[in-house]
């Protein structure tokens, strides 16, 4: 049985990403042990569904086609930081928080229409910048990303993405939409 290792996202525009770069960009000094993500990789999970098999996946497709058709753009931004424990550093999300939640609810339910298992972790919006190698003290980080505000974007597309882990430079995950559908509230 064939599979992929899928999951469901937005994905920031170009200036969003160069924006919040430059500010992540000093940051860096901070923080040795840190493997810090690629900005052409950076998305907004609403769902991470695991291994899926090709059978599974044209079901999901359409359930996720149909989900995306009830659900209007969001506008939405980033700033401020947050961690997960000493090993994830990220950044908030602003703005249609609650829109956002639905479709990540939604998104959730369409796979489980699918039959694929999702998580049963309550939805926390971010992005990840950075992971620990091992341990790290990622306060400081917090404390300088705290007050930054990205600019406004307007996400307008549902991305179910193929994650390929160590097919990234130096062994690091590829991440690549293999679908892409327009959110529009009928
Ligand atoms: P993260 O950014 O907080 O690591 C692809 O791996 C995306 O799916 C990432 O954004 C990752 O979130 C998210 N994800 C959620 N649960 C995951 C899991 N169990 N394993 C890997 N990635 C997961």
């Amino acid at each position: 049985m064939a599979g992929m290792r899928l999951f469901v996202a937005l994905t920031p525009p170009a200036d969003v990403v160069e924006e919040l770069q430059a500010r992540v960009a000093a940051l860096r000094d901070l923080e040795q042990d840190l493997r810090w993500s690629r900005p052409e990789q950076w998305h907004l999970t609403l769902a991470f569904l695991g291994e899926v098999s090709d059978e599974t996946c044209g079901e999901l497709a359409g359930q996720l086609g149909t989900a995306a058709g009830r659900h209007p753009p969001l506008t939405l931004s980033f700033g401020g930081g947050g961690r997960f424990g000493h090993r994830v550093l990220w950044t908030r999300v602003h703005g249609e928080r609650d829109r956002l939640r639905r479709l990540a609810n939604a998104v959730r339910a369409a796979a489980r229409r699918s039959g694929l298992a999702t998580e049963q972790r309550p939805y926390l919006p971010h992005l990840t910048l950075a992971r620990a190698a091992g341990s790290a003290d990622l306060r400081p980080l917090v404390d300088a990303l705290a007050p930054y505000e990205g600019r406004s974007w307007t996400a307008d597309e549902l991305h179910l993405m193929h994650s390929r882990l160590g097919a990234g430079p130096g062994g690091t995950a590829l991440h690549e939409p293999i679908r892409s559908w327009p959110l529009s509230e009928q």
